[in-house]
């Protein structure tokens, strides 16, 4: 049977997340600097890398490409934040998500109802979703198997969709760089370079024996991966103990009523998500961040299930209107349910296996 996979990656992560918290940010080139290995950066953002600066790149030498770089300390909460509301959209398009850093994921979507099950339909409703909650752009590839929708994420970034269906995927491949080629390291494509492969043309026209003589296993996986043979599957990953939603909003809101309407709607979409993963669960948080970044949240936890989306708006509203009357405008409201059933949340594992 024919997969269906996309792959979806945040654009400048870290500094995407920077210039939508620091509007001052925004359209300038700034690089987040990394906390563990100092004096190399993180990431960089688009008006960066139009210099030449990108991740892993000393600041020297980033600051001698670009005099006017901005750059600024990571804020690992923030992105931790981000992250986890981009899988909570994951989550409900398909419980085959299979994290590989904060800002990607591979879905395996073959089974998902949705968007008439075209891949490339959910694909773009993840980025719309995406946007419309964290205010940040991604990219998403979509082919039939997980090697392909990597490249393809990054074929058109940033904000970039990019669908490479079973009958393009040779040709596609023959023209593509070979450094473009996931899995392909530094190292390797240095190698490549010495070989006179400068594309997937180039490394098919390469024996099995050889590619494997000279790289060991990775030669193998190469002279897989350049005729679209790549059966890996997507292994799914779960850690959250919660779901819900929440949503920045493009304006800070203050009226009671405009805050109600929108945190019903939040509530709605929180319930759909539990609702979808068939959890019983007994605690709900709200969260209120205020427009100058002050996070409030505040939970309850009952002595029964959540049962009904009913039960569960009205209890999450009057946590909300404990609150009252809010002393400043609100940039985004939050709702989750967890504390759940442990066996409830078994099931869901096991229904989906293959
Ligand atoms: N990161 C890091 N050190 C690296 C590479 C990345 O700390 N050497 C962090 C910062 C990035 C984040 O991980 O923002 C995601 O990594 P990506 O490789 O996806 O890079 P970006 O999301 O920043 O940019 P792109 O638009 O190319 O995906
Ligand atoms: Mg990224």
């Amino acid at each position: 049977m024919i997969r269906k996979i996309i792959h979806i990656d945040m654009d400048a992560f870290y500094a995407s997340v920077e210039q939508r918290d620091h509007p001052e940010l925004r359209g300038k080139p700034v690089a987040v600097g990394g906390n563990s290995r100092r004096g190399v950066l993180a990431t960089a953002s688009y008006e960066a890398r139009k210099y030449g600066v990108k991740s892993a790149m000393p600041t020297s030498m980033a600051l001698s490409l670009c005099p006017d770089l901005i750059v600024i300390q990571s804020n690992g909460k923030a992105y931790q934040e981000a992250s986890q509301v981009i899988r909570s959209i994951f989550y409900e398009y398909t419980d085959w998500v299979e994290p590989l850093s904060l800002d990607e994921a591979f879905l395996d979507v073959t089974f998902c109802d949705v968007a008439g099950r075209s891949a490339t339909l959910i694909a773009a409703e993840i980025k719309k979703r995406i946007k419309e909650e964290t205010a940040l752009t991604a990219s998403a590839g979509v082919s039939y198997n997980k090697f392909l929708a990597k490249v393809a994420s990054d074929y058109k970034k940033p904000d970039g969709l990019f669908v490479i269906p079973p009958e393009n995927a040779l040709a596609f491949l023959e023209e593509l760089p070979i450094g473009k080629f996931f899995g392909v390291g530094k190292v390797s494509a240095q190698r490549f370079s010495t070989m006179g492969v400068k594309n997937g043309k180039d490394l098919k026209a390469l024996s099995r024996e050889n590619l494997v003589s000279c790289f060991g296993k990775a030669g193998a996986y190469y002279y897989d991966i350049v005729r679209g043979i790549d059966n890996r599957e997507v292994i799914p990953f779960r850690e959250s103990k919660s779901f819900g939603a929440e949503c920045t909003f493009e304006t800070d809101i203050f009226e009671v009523t405009d805050i109600e309407s929108r945190f019903v709607a939040i509530a709605e979409r929180a319930w759909r998500r539990v609702n979808k993963q068939n959890v019983e669960g007994r605690t709900i948080t709200i969260k209120i961040k205020f427009y100058d970044f002050e996070i409030f949240s505040r939970s309850k936890t009952f002595d029964h299930f959540i049962e009904d989306k009913e039960m569960f708006i009205f209890e999450a509203v009057q946590l909300l209107q404990k609150e009252y009357p809010l002393q400043k405008k609100v940039r985004l409201l939050g709702v989750t349910l967890s504390n759940f059933n442990e066996e409830s949340l078994e099931p869901v594992q096991s229904i989906l296996k293959f």
